[in-house]
């Protein structure tokens, strides 16, 4: 073997190693609300360390399969997910990723702040069970802000059990929006149909194109009502909004067929499956035709849970390059000697730290906005933020991971050493939940009209700056940052104006 072995790089516990994201829970919780969160995350990152990053990689290595027929050419849709897979679901129930961010009795700007916190240590290393938590939030929030909890059969039985912290009563959700021709444009693309059997109860018939995690217990998910003479109509307006189980007490499929599971680039953890809804038994919740309207509450914590798994991908990588740069010796010191090489971290850390300051500020007015705090400053941010995150750390991270790659130089390239497969997942938090343009689109949409958006937007950047401090320099930046919003005033206005116009070539804005 040639008589040298590398030393590999350590993975610490990611909460103890990561002093910045001390420091910003220090600043945006109260003390003794601090002094718990902290001890929560400091046990949990024993835990990554010593348990779930090992689960998360065998996830990886063990990837899920479908058998559709048995033996004898019954049609079975068998789906079979690792142990691993299988335990790393359990930890979330006990750990209570979902839960965390709904206990009554805690201020609600503090369960989001721990959550987010929470789920940024666990989503690197949880071998994707991090997207069907993303869903599962988003269904609860979904179901709570549609204000079904409570008075709706189903819907409160499906809030119990999925922030349950019992992992024998806990479920998990779907999100299935895509298909075959729409995935931005979902409402040109849905080609789902429901035929009513009773009241609020229809059957669906359709194909879904990508739906992952569908070992889920439920699904939300979009469909056209069919009216008495067979017609439905068409566009936006068209859809509602459906909740249903997709297996029955006895396990067997509600009227879906999996069709196959996807060949994915990265995501292999995840299953990721077409289905054929044959006349699946669904619950239409919301008014009829406000589909897009009420799924957008999932859409905005699903984003948000985006961009905690793009940081947490890109915090990761950082921290193993950093720890690495004390072992590999190049040309006689360790990398963590070469200026060069610190510079390339040191950039890295820059962009990390910007954006995670965004994720928990979106994490705060989230909390706000759920303990009817917000102040209408407060919810226009946290309704613009929350795409503009998406979106720059989604983008930001496959640069980013990929040069964190290089740190390792050919090691990186290693399948065995696991790095290959952080490049390959953050490849996706750009395009699912949204790709970046159709993200940039709905900040368009959310000026639209509305320029006082943008006075608040300024005036919250003022506001920040003025705390700083009164130095001449930031006097100045913030003499320069007015001016420029001026101008982004002009140009968003203009740009909302051919957004809505459904005019959204390149030239045109
Ligand atoms: C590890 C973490 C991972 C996270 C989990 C990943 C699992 C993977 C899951 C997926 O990828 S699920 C599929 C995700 N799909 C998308 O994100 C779709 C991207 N496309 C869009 O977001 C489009 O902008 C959209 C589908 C919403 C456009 O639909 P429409 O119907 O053409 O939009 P329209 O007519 O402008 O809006 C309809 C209503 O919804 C309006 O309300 P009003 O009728 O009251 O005016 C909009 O204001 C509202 N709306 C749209 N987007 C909204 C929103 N409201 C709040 N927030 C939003 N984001
Ligand atoms: P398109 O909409 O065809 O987009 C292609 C390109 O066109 C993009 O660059 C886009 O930015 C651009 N574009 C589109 N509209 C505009 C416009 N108006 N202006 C300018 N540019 C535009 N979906 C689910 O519903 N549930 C799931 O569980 C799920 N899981 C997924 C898992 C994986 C691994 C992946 C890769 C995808 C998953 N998706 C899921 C689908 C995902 O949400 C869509 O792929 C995504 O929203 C993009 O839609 P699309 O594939 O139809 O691309």
């Amino acid at each position: 073997t040639g008589g040298f072995s590398q030393d590999s790089p350590t993975l610490h516990n990611p909460y103890t190693d990561d002093p910045i994201l001390d420091r910003a829970l220090r600043r945006l919780l109260p003390e003794a609300q601090y002094m718990r969160v902290a001890a929560d995350l400091s046990k949990f990152g024993d835990r990554i360390t010593s348990e779930i990053e090992h689960l998360g990689r065998q996830a990886e290595l063990d990837q899920p399969r479908l058998e559709q027929q048995d033996a004898w050419g019954k049609r079975i849709d068998k789906l079979i997910v690792c142990n691993e897979w299988q335990k790393l679901k359990q930890i979330c129930a006990e750990e209570g990723v979902i839960s965390i961010g709904y206990e009554n009795d805690v201020d609600p700007f503090v369960r989001r702040i721990h959550q987010v916190a929470k789920l940024f240590l666990f989503s690197p290393s949880a071998g994707l069970v991090s997207c069907p938590m993303a869903m599962t939030d988003g269904a609860v929030k979904t179901l709570t802000s549609l204000n079904l909890y409570g008075k709706h059969k189903f819907a409160t039985e499906a809030v119990d059990r999925l922030r349950s912290r019992d992992p024998s009563k806990a479920w998990t959700s779907g999100q299935w929006m895509t298909e075959k021709k729409g995935g931005s444009d979902v409402a040109g693309g849905c080609d789902t149909y429901a035929v009513q059997v009773d009241k609020d109860t229809y059957r669906l018939h359709g194909y879904k194109w990508f739906s992952s995690a569908v070992d889920a217990d439920v699904a939300l998910t979009l469909a056209r009502v069919v009216d008495s003479d067979g017609n439905a109509v068409e566009g936006s307006r068209g859809l509602s909004l459906f909740l249903l189980r997709i297996r029955d007490e006895s396990g067997n499929l509600n009227g879906i067929q999996m069709v196959r599971l996807k060949n994915k680039l990265g995501t292999k953890q995840l299953p990721t499956a077409e289905l054929l809804l044959d006349g699946a038994i669904a619950e239409r919740i919301g008014e009829p035709g406000r589909g897009v309207a009420g799924i957008s509450n999932m859409l905005n914590i699903t984003r948000i849970h985006n961009a905690v798994a793009s940081l947490g991908y890109m915090r990761r990588i950082i921290s193993l390059a950093r720890d690495y740069s004390t072992k590999r010796v190049v040309f006689g010191q360790t990398q963590s000697k070469w200026p060069l090489h610190t510079t390339t971290l040191a950039k890295m850390e820059v962009e990390t730290r910007g954006s995670m300051l965004l994720l928990f500020e979106s994490a705060r007015l989230l909390g706000l906005s759920e303990a009817g705090k917000s102040s209408d400053i407060d919810a226009m941010m946290l309704r613009l933020i929350t795409p503009v995150l998406k979106l720059y750390a989604g983008k930001q991270a496959v640069p980013l991971v990929s040069e964190g790659i290089e740190c390792f130089g050919g090691q990186g390239y290693m399948e065995d050493t696991g790095l290959p497969t952080i490049l390959r997942d953050a490849q996706v938090t750009p395009i699912w939940e949204g790709t970046t343009n159709v993200l940039s689109l709905d900040v368009l949409r959310v000026f639209s009209g509305k320029e006082n958006i943008l006075l608040a937007f300024g005036k919250r950047v003022s506001q920040l700056l003025k705390n700083t401090s009164n130095e001449p320099k930031l006097q100045k930046a913030k003499q320069s940052v007015e001016e420029a919003l001026k101008e982004l005033q002009k140009l968003l206005v203009k740009a909302s104006d051919s957004a809505v116009k459904g005019d959204t070539r390149i030239d045109s804005v």
